[in-house]
């Protein structure tokens, strides 16, 4: 059994009993109540999940197994001669709880190298799509196509399962999916924008490290791919691809199953895909002024008739947060050191004076305040990565992080089968008293 593997089989242990005892003595407390307009708004804000991988306070932000963003770059073991800390460090901590020591993240390093390689039906696979599809389809589709690999199911399908043991194949689910996603984005960047020229893997580098190796970008964009995955990587567990993946998942699908789902979900513009609309708007509204930066009065303009239109300012909002988004910041804070002159920088700092006070002035956008996804494009536009269409892979690389993570806890637990009660509409008038 790998370190890790041993590690998380201590941690729960240690845990299930917590679980247990809240289901067999406790099951009946009472942690929430539903109001209408929660059952028709989206469910908005309903106490009805459960993890300990990360938590997202309203003001604070998210806290990933209780350390904030800052906290986490500070204390995870960085590469050699790099800003940023290991990605696997990161999966690491989600997993089990821990900081890891430089050791025992390079035991997760070696692990993922050995699971690394892309299936050559994959590639097939996404050879036989037209070059048109978006990269998110390809992306679903090659992580769908993958599931004849997945140990989960041949566990299952041998009649092995069993509710102590169901986490272990799950595990080795995650791990091999985690590996494989970052070849599995890089192949897809180069087949549909790089003349279908690859880069092979490189034994020698760590998982953020061999991204951009694969990618065929230079430094700092190692850096940038760490920071960026680790940014993505979980939001606790109601946003549309975590809550997709667990519930895909809840019916005893495996890893290959649940994760091509959420990012289905991912790929939605009020989700991951905002990151691309961002950078979209931005280029509309730079080509109108003929490529030129535009003046506050001339953003403040391009932002109402955006609103006018019917459409939202992407990258500003969000369902929990209430303040800014602490992923936002810490993305600024590495341009202002790495790309402080860039005009895409310039303009995406001018939206977040401008936007704000705009969405305030509406009266019913709760958050006024920009999210991960108002900066994560303009980091990527600068280093190369142009094709915009390809912003949300990188959030679904990150973003497996943690919700394979939660997947491992979902069967270690033994998470229920998800089945919420609908009601009719005739039944809500009837309990609003009006019929
Ligand atoms: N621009 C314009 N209007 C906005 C808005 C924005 N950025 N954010 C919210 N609103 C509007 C809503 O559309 C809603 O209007 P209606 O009542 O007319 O339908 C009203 O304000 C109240 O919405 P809310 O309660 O503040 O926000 P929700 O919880 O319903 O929605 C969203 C949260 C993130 C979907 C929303 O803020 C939005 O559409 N933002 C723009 C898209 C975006 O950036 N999405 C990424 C979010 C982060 C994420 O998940 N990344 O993956």
């Amino acid at each position: 059994m790998s370190f890790l593997k041993e590690k998380l089989a201590e941690k729960i242990a240690q845990h299930r009993p917590r679980t247990t005892k809240l289901l067999k003595e406790f099951g009946n407390t009472k942690i929430d109540e539903v109001t209408i307009s929660q059952a028709i708004g989206g469910m908005r804000g309903i106490k009805c999940l459960v993890t300990d991988i990360s938590y997202l306070d309203p003001e604070e932000g998210i806290r990933f197994r209780g350390y904030t963003i800052p906290e986490v770059l500070e204390k995870l073991p960085k590469v050699p001669g790099a800003e940023m800390p290991y990605v696997e460090g990161q999966f690491y901590l989600l997993l089990t709880g821990e900081v890891p020591t430089e050791k025992e993240v390079k035991e997760v390093v070696e692990e993922f190298k050995k699971r690394r390689a892309l299936p050559e039906y994959v590639k097939d696979t996404l050879r036989a799509m037209p070059r048109d599809t978006h990269p998110m389809t390809m992306f679903s589709a090659g992580i769908l196509a993958m599931q004849r690999e997945s140990k989960f199911a041949a566990y299952y399908n041998a009649g092995k399962f069993n509710k102590n043991t169901a986490w272990e194949p799950m595990y080795e689910d995650a791990m091999d999916l985690m590996a494989k996603l970052p070849s599995l984005g890089a192949y897809i960047y180069r087949m549909k924008y790089k003349g279908d020229t690859h880069i092979p893997s490189n034994p020698d580098l760590d998982l953020g490290g061999d991204f951009a190796n694969m990618m065929g970008i230079d430094k700092p964009y190692d850096d940038v791919a760490r920071l960026y995955f680790i940014l993505h990587s979980d939001h606790e567990s109601g946003n549309v691809s975590a809550h997709t993946a667990h519930l895909v998942a809840s019916a005893l699908s495996d890893a290959y199953y649940s994760y091509s789902a959420a990012m289905c979900g991912l790929a939605g513009p009020l989700h991951g895909l905002a990151n691309q609309e961002v950078l979209k708007w931005i280029q509309e509204t730079m080509e109108k002024l003929g490529g030129k930066v535009p003046t506050k009065e001339e953003l403040k303009k391009f932002v109402e008739e955006t609103l006018d239109s019917g459409q939202v300012i992407p990258g500003y909002g969000h369902a929990v947060l209430r303040k800014t988004d602490p992923r936002y910041t810490a993305q600024r804070e590495f341009a202002l050191k790495h790309l402080p002159d860039d005009p895409i920088f310039q303009v995406v700092s001018m939206l977040f004076e401008v936007v704000p006070p705009i969405l305030s002035s509406l009266g019913k956008v709760k958050d006024p305040w920009p999210n991960v996804d108002a900066h994560s494009g303009c980091i990527q536009w600068h280093y190369g990565v142009v094709e915009y269409d390809f912003y949300t892979v990188l959030f679904g690389i990150g973003r497996a992080l943690g919700v394979l993570s939660n997947l491992v806890w979902d069967r270690a637990l033994g998470y229920a089968i998800e089945r919420p009660k609908s009601v009719t509409t005739d039944m809500l008038e009837k309990m609003a008293g009006i019929k």
